[in-house]
């Protein structure tokens, strides 16, 4: 088998990636581990920046997102039991986010991809990488019972923070960063319609929650758990009880409950490699990079990734030019430091963290009250909540 670019992983970045090269008339074959089904269901992120709409829009992949899509003009952030809202749109000049669940982007990619005649090959077992140090990259698999080997000019690694790209890099080549949280996040899909029109980000002294949506019917939201809480301990009426007591105001507000229909843990990490490239292999979105999810900032990260990379090759195939290739990392890179920069300020401002003094929770609260009192630091967390502007 042979292709232009080899992509492992179908998530938002290795498809993207294919659609956005099949655009600019470069041919993709892309190798997943999971099934189709697993692909297009699997719960993860819900919101979109307004250049990732953008993108999507400008690319053919708009017709249901416009349709059932929903967007919010701002969010609220809570504290001291008050509420107050950030008015996204008004200041960034007409900015917004979109809530659309990232599993119907795969769904949209999917079938895009397949109904240009795109190659998608699900269920590849024992994939590895080979020979994108010399010039001759290939990537072998198991697929049908058959192995299998696909000769190709480039890699992209799109397989995320557990996949086989990144550890296939050479020892000594990347350097890596990394920070760990000392909680995760319990969230829960629930037959509930929200609480409210817009975004709910509470800190509170039993811990962060966050009340976000999918559709005029289906609430989704978050605790703060620490890191070592097991789902078993969490009845559905406990993760009620703490929803109530974290997101408590005076005045009138009251959150609907509704039948929970899913639920689970996942941990908080910041993580970063660098360089994002070697020889031939380039690697994109949570291969080469975690956010925690408080800044939803993830699924955008790896969009912006794949709208670069795809323009270097579509340089490198129109000119035979390799300069965009070559600075792809620094260009993302820059990117990727400010999401982490505000995935982090996001983090450690809402959450509460065990090892924090008296002094420090003070801190914590000036810094809430500064930031919903200031116009110039709501314009900071606008512009970053919305997406930066690319490069
Ligand atoms: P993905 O989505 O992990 O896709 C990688 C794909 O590669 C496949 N794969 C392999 N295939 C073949 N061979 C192998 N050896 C392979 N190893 C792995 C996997 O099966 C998978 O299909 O990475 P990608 O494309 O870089 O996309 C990244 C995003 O998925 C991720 O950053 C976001 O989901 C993060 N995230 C959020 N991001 C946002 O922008 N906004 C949000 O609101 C948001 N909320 C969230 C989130 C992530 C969460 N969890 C569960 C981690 C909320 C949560 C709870
Ligand atoms: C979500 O809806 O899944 C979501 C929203 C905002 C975040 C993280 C996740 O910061």
């Amino acid at each position: 088998m042979r292709t232009q670019i080899g992509i492992v992983g179908a998530g938002p970045a290795g498809l993207l990636l294919s659609h956005l090269l099949h655009l600019q008339g470069i041919e993709s074959v892309v190798l997943e581990r999971r099934s189709r089904k697993y692909i297009e269901e699997r719960v993860r992120a819900g919101v979109l920046e307004q250049g990732t709409v953008d993108l999507l829009i400008a690319s053919g992949l708009g017709a249901r997102l416009e349709r059932e899509a929903l967007i919010h003009h701002g969010i609220e952030i809570r504290f001291n039991r008050r509420g107050h809202r950030i008015d996204l749109y008004e200041l960034t000049g007409g900015k917004a986010i979109t809530v659309y669940a990232q599993h119907e982007v795969i769904k949209d990619l999917v079938a895009a991809r397949l109904a240009a005649g795109g190659k998608i090959i699900f269920d590849a077992s024992d994939v590895t990488v080979h020979g994108f140090d010399g010039g001759n990259p290939s990537i072998r698999f198991r697929a049908a019972g058959r192995d299998e080997e696909l000769h190709c000019d480039y890699i992209a690694g799109c397989d995320g923070f557990h996949g086989v790209c990144r550890p296939s890099i050479p020892p000594g080549v990347l350097t890596e960063y990394d920070h760990e949280y000392p909680f995760g996040w319990l969230g829960i899909l629930a037959y509930a319609p929200p609480s409210s029109n817009e975004l709910i980000y509470c800190h509170s002294e039993r811990g962060f929650a966050l009340f976000s949506m999918r559709t005029p019917e289906i609430s989704r939201l978050y605790i703060q758990v620490p890191n070592e809480a097991d789902i078993a301990d969490w009845p559905d009426a406990r993760i009620w009880s703490e929803l109530h007591a974290r997101a408590a105001i005076d005045g009138d507000w009251k959150l609907t409950e509704g039948e929970i229909f899913q639920k689970n843990i996942a941990g908080l990490r910041s993580y970063v490699c660098e360089p994002m490239q070697f020889g031939n292999l380039f690697l994109a979105g949570d291969a080469a990079h975690i956010v925690p999810a408080t800044g939803a900032k993830g699924l955008n990260l790896a969009v912006a990734d794949v709208r670069v990379l795809s323009q270097a090759f579509a340089e490198f195939y129109a000119s035979g030019k390799t300069s965009l290739l070559e600075n792809y990392s620094e260009t993302c890179l820059r990117r990727v430091w400010k999401a982490q920069r505000f995935s982090w300020w996001m983090t450690t401002t809402l959450h509460r963290f065990d090892a924090h003094s008296p002094f420090d929770r003070r801190r914590q609260l000036a810094d809430l009250d500064y930031l919903t009192g200031s116009r110039a630091a709501m314009t900071s967390l606008a512009e970053n909540y919305v997406g930066l502007e690319w490069d």
